[in-house]
């Protein structure tokens, strides 16, 4: 495994410590992905979307030689594992998995963008990614 990605991810919904750990667990035991690093874990205020819950936050480093739109797969099933229901924009979830930064070129397409567009303005990003 060559490449380095890094994962935020978030949860404010249901249990969401046992969340940010399934999400951790599950990359652990993908055959392909390891994970070289966890950070800290940040309690957050919602930033955007409708009046909510606080959040907590990390960001995960992992090795892997998916390519985005596979380890984009692979995100997506770790948020279905954690029960996620898709409906309001920015709304609570039990768990969110984006990336963030990987290796390679840039991608801009309509359902991935890499480096991830609102990840330098996000502290609840930035300081976990430090
Ligand atoms: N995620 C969002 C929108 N707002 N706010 C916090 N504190 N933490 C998040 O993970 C978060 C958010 C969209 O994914
Ligand atoms: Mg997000
Ligand atoms: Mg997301």
């Amino acid at each position: 495994m060559t490449g380095r990605a890094y994962l935020g991810i978030g949860s404010n919904l249901g249990n969401r410590a046992a969340n940010l750990q399934l999400a951790v667990d599950a990359l652990a035991s993908e055959p392909e992905t390891m994970v070289a690093a966890v950070s800290s874990v940040y309690e957050t205020e919602p930033v955007g979307g409708p009046p909510q819950e606080d959040f907590l936050n990390a960001v995960v480093a992992v090795e892997t030689d998916l390519t985005p739109r596979e380890l984009l797969q692979v995100c997506r099933s770790i948020e279905r594992a954690a029960q996620r229901v898709r409906d309001v924009r920015w709304g609570p979830r039990t768990l969110d998995v984006d990336i963030l930064l990987v290796d390679g070129p840039p991608v801009d397409e309509p359902d991935l963008r890499i480096p991830h567009p609102r990840m330098y303005e996000r502290a609840f990003v930035m300081a976990p990614l430090h």
